[in-house]
């Protein structure tokens, strides 16, 4: 069954949460009823035994004891409503009305795994190295020193997934399949990138920053890196540029990079490096796993669908582009025709600032302008509410659509097509039945 070619008139009457599986292809995905299961030690603990000939137990194969599980899918310490595309790496994505907060809840936010996180990393004895052709000063740092010898910073800001959206490419492009919820906006703490930087000698020569993990390659072969990127020095060096050790003030989530994470706002999720062993000051741009090829680059000049492009033709994807969600009401409402509709939700850019927000309910025809929250700082989402009445009962769509300080709108239909689906910032659209 395919989720995209479901009439939402299909969904109502239908039991809500039977509703919410049709709509984000729960029920749909192969992976729906596979166990999330690294090691031995987690695998006897959800087996209630252990597997006595667990080593010959093919990478992958879900316990037969499992197959049947109705249980819903949990990941430790996530909501049981994100949705599990991937389990080996773990991928899961957060439905838009489960961001319906103003600052995403740890539990919401979105895993982006490329390996196997580390087993039981130790905050007290984690290391960080700074060094690279244009570091004149290298060091190394634990978290304590970090803390001690730099001001400590919180800031709210964006982490989206470069490839949020890439479900809606044709022809098809490889990779997760995220359809809105690569995204969230946490409140992040730690210290500034620049000041380590300048603590340890920031050479002229330097062009980039690259940044090293501790997860492992799902080759499990060692040393090979599962991915290796990072951002130009002048991006380095922002205020909000940070390395994190706490989300919303608690440590971060194992999944999301515990216990030390670089965040980017406004960047590919993909330069937010976790679990964060190394950083390297370049003298070049950066060439480590993820950097070259298709990955995390587009055609530099437009492009047909399908058309296969050059690498030397392929350019570094910088700031994101301006997107907005409808975070409520959830898709497939029912509502009351004599009582307004409360609709709401976020709007965010990797550049500036969002300051035009428009909804229309009548499948673009007429859009209503609507106020839109400032940012609480550079590279926040920010909110919109509009009260809504609707003319006559009957089925709508409510469209969004914002627009950066720029000009730049959200297109209507998928944008510029690339091989492997980044960048889709197309307006988001819900259906409500009001009645
Ligand atoms: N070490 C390491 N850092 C990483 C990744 C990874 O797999 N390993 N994934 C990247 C990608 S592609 C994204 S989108 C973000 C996702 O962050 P999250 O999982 O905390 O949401 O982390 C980035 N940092
Ligand atoms: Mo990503």
């Amino acid at each position: 069954m395919n989720k995209r070619k479901l009439g939402l008139h299909e969904l109502y009457g239908q039991d809500p949460e039977m509703a919410d599986d049709l709509v984000f292809g729960r029920r749909c995905h192969p992976l729906s009823r596979r166990g999330f299961l690294t090691g031995l030690a987690k695998m006897s603990a959800v087996l209630g035994a252990t597997p006595v000939f667990a080593d010959l137990m093919p990478a992958g194969l879900i316990p037969a004891t499992l197959v049947n599980e109705t249980k819903p899918f949990r990941i430790e310490g996530k909501d049981p409503g994100l949705i599990v595309l991937n389990d080996r790496p773990l991928n899961a994505e957060t439905p838009p009305h489960l961001l319906d907060d103003d600052v995403t809840p740890a539990k919401r936010l979105f895993v982006r795994n490329n390996g196997h996180p580390p087993v039981d990393p130790d905050r007290r004895t984690w290391k960080l190295r700074i060094e690279g052709e244009a570091c004149t000063n290298p060091q190394s740092f634990t978290l304590g020193q970090l803390a001690r010898k730099f001001e400590t910073v919180t800031y709210q800001l964006v982490l989206e997934c470069g490839g949020n959206g890439r479900a809606e490419f044709h022809p098809p492009a490889s990779g997760n399949q995220w359809t809105l919820g690569a995204v969230g906006c946490p409140r992040w703490t730690g210290v500034r990138l620049a000041d380590v930087l300048k603590a340890c000698g920031v050479s002229e020569k330097a062009v980039y920053v690259g940044y090293y993990g501790a997860d492992t390659h799902l080759s499990g072969k060692p040393g090979k890196d599962t991915i290796s990127r990072g951002v130009p020095i002048a991006k380095a060096m922002r205020p909000e540029s940070l390395i994190a050790w706490s989300l919303n003030g608690e440590d971060l989530p194992l999944h999301n990079g515990y216990p030390l994470r670089l965040v980017f706002g406004g960047w590919p999720g993909s330069t937010s490096g976790k679990w964060l062993k190394k950083i390297v000051i370049r003298d070049r741009v950066h060439d480590g796993a993820k950097m070259g090829g298709t990955a995390y680059r587009l055609p530099c000049h437009p492009i047909a669908p399908g058309e296969t492009v050059p690498e030397s033709d392929m350019c570094i994807i910088e700031e994101m582009p301006v997107k907005s969600l409808i975070t409520a009401p959830r898709t497939a409402t029912l509502h009351p025709f004599d009582k307004p509709l409360t609709v709401r939700g976020h709007a965010w850019t990797g550049s500036g600032k969002v300051d035009r927000m428009a909804i229309s309910i009548d499948f673009g025809q007429t859009w209503r302008q609507i106020r839109i929250s400032e940012p609480v700082n550079r590279h926040a989402w920010q909110h919109w509410e509009v009260q809504l009445q609707f003319p006559q009962r009957g089925y709508y769509e409510i469209w969004a659509r914002a627009t950066d300080d720029a000009g730049h709108a959200q297109p209507m239909v998928v944008p510029g097509w690339n091989p492997k689906g980044y960048l889709n910032n197309a307006c988001h659209r819900i259906g409500v039945r009001i009645g």
